[in-house]
């Protein structure tokens, strides 16, 4: 049997999207079937009974490549040298509560979570920020984790790009997986910028063109609208979806891909003429090991004034929390 260990922690552990993906993980979906997992489930305090119960049916599952599973909501034993970390949990919006008072009761559990990354991770860690604001949530956390290089923390933008990738074939006809270079600009919002101006048919290498009136009027604000959309539907945001993008997203980041992904990044050195302090979605290659290449796509169609404007969100949200950055 393999000697391989990763440690895996897990924030918002005793949630929806958690639940989706732990069991996924076990399996060894992530690491494959060669590295056993070592779980950190974290969550608040009131929530450490319903964690052990996802801990026991973890266990009930006799996965041979599940080694350990640890409950906590002390975050310094949660991210003890982790090797890579989902950041599911977040406080959602409460009757009543202001936009900006959700921006800053986030700010404030992703910046004290930053410090315990960075005081107790594995130096070469991985995170993902699903929790929302995710993108904004990731530059507090970036900028409290002082010795991680900001290049590990990404926020996930992946659920939108499969949602856009789904669409295009439903429309087209086309398999999914030969719909290439479609992605996502900027913020998980209902202001991201689906991008389906360079695509290609990677069976036939020919590019799709798609009818700009249906991009425009039906395509964009669909993807835009799609978790409330599903909402509307289950009664429940995403949960399987969310965690099927999570792990897909995290796979890239370890062992690379050469498809072009959709990676909510720091923005230091962009090429788009995008403010260079916030954590943005760009047009991304993962070479085996993370490293994050951004693709040189040239802005079609109209779409820059879109892209502004998902900056422009980004930046009102920096600034409602710049006092904790
Ligand atoms: P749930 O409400 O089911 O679970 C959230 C969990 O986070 C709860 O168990 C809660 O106790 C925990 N939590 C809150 N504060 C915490 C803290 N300080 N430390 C640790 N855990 C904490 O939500 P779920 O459906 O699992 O969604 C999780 C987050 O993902 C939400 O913020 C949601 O808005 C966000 N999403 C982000 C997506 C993305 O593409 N970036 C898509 C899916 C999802 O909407």
């Amino acid at each position: 049997m393999t000697n391989n260990v990763k440690n895996i922690s897990i924030t918002g552990a005793a949630g929806n999207i958690a639940y989706s993906a732990v069991f996924r993980i076990a399996s060894g979906e992530l690491y494959g079937k060669d590295t056993k997992i070592n779980f950190k489930l974290i969550d608040i305090s009131d929530f450490e009974k319903k964690m052990f119960g996802v801990k026991l049916e973890l266990l009930d599952c006799a996965f041979p490549l599940l080694n350990s599973v640890e409950v906590t909501s002390d975050l310094n034993k949660g991210f003890g040298d982790a090797d890579c970390i989902f950041l599911f949990g977040a406080k959602p919006r409460g009757k009543g509560m202001e936009r900006k008072d959700l921006l800053e009761s986030n700010a404030n559990i992703f910046s004290i979570q930053g410090k315990a990354i960075n005081d107790n991770a594995n130096k070469n860690v991985k995170v993902i920020v699903v929790g929302n604001p995710a993108n904004t949530n990731a530059l507090i956390l970036s900028k409290n984790a002082k010795n991680i290089n900001p290049s590990q923390i990404t926020s996930m933008m992946r659920l939108d790009h499969d949602r856009a990738k789904a669409l295009v074939a439903e429309k087209t006809g086309i398999e999914c997986s030969n719909v290439k270079n479609s992605f996502v600009w900027g913020n998980h919002s209902s202001t991201q910028v689906p991008d389906i101006t360079n695509i290609i048919n990677a069976a036939s290498g020919e590019s799709i063109i798609v009818d700009s009136d249906w991009m425009v009027n039906d395509f964009i604000p669909r993807i835009q609208k799609r978790g409330a959309e599903i909402i509307s539907y289950r009664g429940l945001s995403s949960a399987a979806s969310a965690a099927n993008a999570a792990i897909s997203h995290m796979k890239d980041l370890l062992f690379g891909s050469k498809d072009i992904l959709s990676v909510g990044q720091y923005s230091c050195d962009n090429k788009y003429d995008i403010d260079t302090d916030l954590f943005f979605s760009f047009p991304t290659n993962c070479s085996e090991g993370g490293h994050l290449i951004n693709y040189d796509f040239e802005i079609k169609n109209d779409l820059r004034k879109f892209i502004k404007e998902t900056e422009r969100e980004l930046l009102e949200e920096r600034d409602a929390i710049k006092h904790l950055l």
